[in-house]
């Protein structure tokens, strides 16, 4: 069976997850686009076989030839696709953030399980990294004991001046905020924002963030947020257990050691550094919408993730620590 998709955006990451769904995967065509901007749209449809291009994304959701959506367009827009796509009963893979805010998150969460079954999965493609996942292994394994701190570092090497310490929560620690959750199975309860000096090489507002997180448990995670590293894309991630640590492993294919010295590669950009958590993680979409349920990210991880944000924009305006609440988790998103 071949899944026919329809892609709402054709940015940079749009046009590759149809590159990835036409050439990459197997089970999956693309039979519909939509962009705000016709022409980009248009010229994202040239190289397929016969795509439609749409004038809005609701026309390409109502498509009937349409069998399920990837949201790739802003942020801003994620919320009324998704719940468009839940109207229609359509399996929808929404690109992170799922919702701008906490409010918005609910509001899909509550949508979905109205309808009764899960359509929605979130591009929290970290969960799909071999590096991620081999950590996963071992904590769950239980071999460094109960994580008592985690450390995580995400280093953008340069951001434009519309960078806002909220952007930097919303599409960037984000991803730290489902893989906290993932990684400890915990939620995390209240955080804290700090703001170092600004770094002066940022062409846009506060640069780095810290954040403090506490989960449920009781564990403390830091969260390094920084927009202009300069020297490559960096994500870092150890849990400090009770019994020993746990940490991702260099990224770099090779490793050399010469004139004194040892030099190993620093991926430029997110695209570099996850392309094949991107190849994994969409196959793994495809796969359950042929299966008939989305298994990957949820609706409620996403809403789970937007509320920590919220949080963190509200510590960082009044510097206290700010409870997270998310209200009870629906049965549609426990797992057995
Ligand atoms: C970007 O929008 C992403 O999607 C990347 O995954 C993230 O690491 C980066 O910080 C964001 O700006």
């Amino acid at each position: 069976m071949t899944v026919r998709v329809g892609v709402i955006g054709v940015g940079m990451i749009g046009r590759d997850h149809i590159r990835r769904l036409t050439g990459v995967l197997a089970g999956s065509t693309v039979v519909a686009v939509s962009d705000l901007d016709e022409g980009r749209a248009r010229e994202a449809a040239l190289g397929l076989a016969s795509a439609h291009v749409h004038p809005t994304g609701q026309d390409l959701i109502d498509d009937d030839g349409v069998e399920a959506v990837v949201v790739a367009s802003s942020g801003d827009t994620h919320e009324g696709y998704v719940l468009a796509c839940i109207a229609a009963g359509k399996p929808v893979f929404c690109e992170k953030p799922l919702a701008m805010t906490a409010d918005a998150g609910r509001r899909i969460v509550d949508a979905e399980v109205a309808f009764g079954r899960r359509l929605v999965q979130v591009g929290f493609m970290r969960r799909y990294d071999d590096g991620f996942r081999a950590l996963k292994d071992v904590v769950a394994g239980g071999s460094i004991g109960a994580p008592l701190l985690m450390h995580c570092a995400h280093r953008n090497p340069t951001m434009g001046p519309g960078y806002t310490p909220a952007v930097a929560l919303a599409e960037s620690t984000v991803h730290e905020f489902d893989a906290v959750r993932w990684l400890l199975d915990d939620e995390i309860a209240a955080v804290t924002v700090f703001a170092p000096r600004r770094n002066a090489r940022s062409l846009g507002e506060q640069d780095p963030l810290l954040l403090v997180a506490e989960t449920a448990s009781g564990a403390f995670v830091d969260i390094e947020a920084a927009a202009n590293a300069r020297y490559g894309y960096d994500i870092r991630c150890e849990v400090v257990g009770e019994d020993g640590t746990a940490e991702l492993g260099a990224v770099s294919p090779v490793v050399v050691r010469s004139d004194g010295a040892v030099r190993g590669r620093v991926p430029d950009n997110w695209w570099e550094r996850f392309e094949r958590a991107y190849d994994v993680e969409l196959q793994d979409w495809v796969d359950s919408v042929t299966a008939g349920e989305a298994t990957g990210p949820s609706a409620w991880d996403g809403y789970a993730a937007a509320a920590i944000g919220d949080a963190g924009i509200e510590a960082l305006r009044t510097a206290q620590g700010t409870p997270v609440v998310l209200g009870e988790r629906p049965e549609l998103y426990i797992k057995v």
